[in-house]
């Protein structure tokens, strides 16, 4: 009996043992079973062709433009004028000292309170052929909102100044638009030209110069002053 009792015990143990032995075998997972496997191909997205959602219009953004756009007022007593565009006096000959124009800034004649007019000294009195002025940028700027030149103008009553004077606006096609001011006086006056006055230019799409041209053949008398400011353009 107590033998039978003693093989009964070891039987136990071996079947414990047997069982922890089973309870601890490793799991029988392959480790390179993930890298066997192929990679997951990533969704190819081409961004090129995957064009940005267009924002609808929004007719109501815009605000009313103004009816009038200031392009030199020459306030700051030197360059670049308003919309950031260079200017300057020119001479048809250079190397005859008895033309050209001086250019300068004047805060006594003035229109408005404040700054600085332009002010241009003129000489076409030669015994060549004369003509000389003022040139300034207009830094390619769309006018075509606008119908017409504005600016303000007045003579020099004691050093004299001409009944008339040629301006020209040109465009970046090559255009060069030419009218005729001759309404000046000793006494600031407004100056008012239409778009549809200027003679040889169409385009006011993308505006490249105004300029002054002071002419041997029409300045009386031949050397004088005037003095101009608030240069713009402006619609009805
Ligand atoms: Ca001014």
């Amino acid at each position: 009996m107590k033998s039978f009792v003693v093989a009964l015990g070891i039987l136990a143990v071996s079947m414990t043992f047997i069982g922890c032995g089973q309870q601890k075998a490793p799991p029988a997972q392959p480790s390179t079973g993930a890298e066997a496997l192929p990679p997951a191909a990533a969704p190819k997205i081409d961004v090129a062709v995957q064009p940005a959602p267009v924002a609808p219009a929004k007719a109501e953004a815009l605000p009313p433009a103004a009816k009038e756009m200031v392009i030199a007022d020459f306030n700051t007593g030197g360059k670049p004028n308003n919309v950031g565009g260079d200017f300057g006096s020119w001479d048809k000959d250079p190397n005859d000292p008895s033309q050209g124009t001086r250019m300068s800034f004047n805060p006594d004649e003035k229109y408005g309170k404040d700054g600085f007019s332009l002010q241009l000294d003129y000489d076409v009195d030669s015994p060549n052929p004369a003509y000389n002025g003022f040139w300034m940028k207009l830094g390619d700027i769309d006018a075509t909102y606008y119908n017409k030149l504005v600016l303000y103008i007045k003579g020099d009553e004691a050093k004299g100044y001409p009944q008339k004077l040629k301006v020209e606006l040109k465009n970046a096609k090559g255009e060069v638009g030419k009218a005729y001011i001759s309404q000046i006086s000793g006494t600031w006056a407004p100056v008012e030209i239409k778009f549809s006055d200027f003679q040889g230019i169409k385009d006011f799409s993308k505006m490249t110069e105004f300029t002054i041209v002071f002419e041997d053949s029409v300045s009386r008398p031949k050397a004088g002053t005037v003095y101009i400011d608030s240069m713009g353009f402006a619609r009805d």
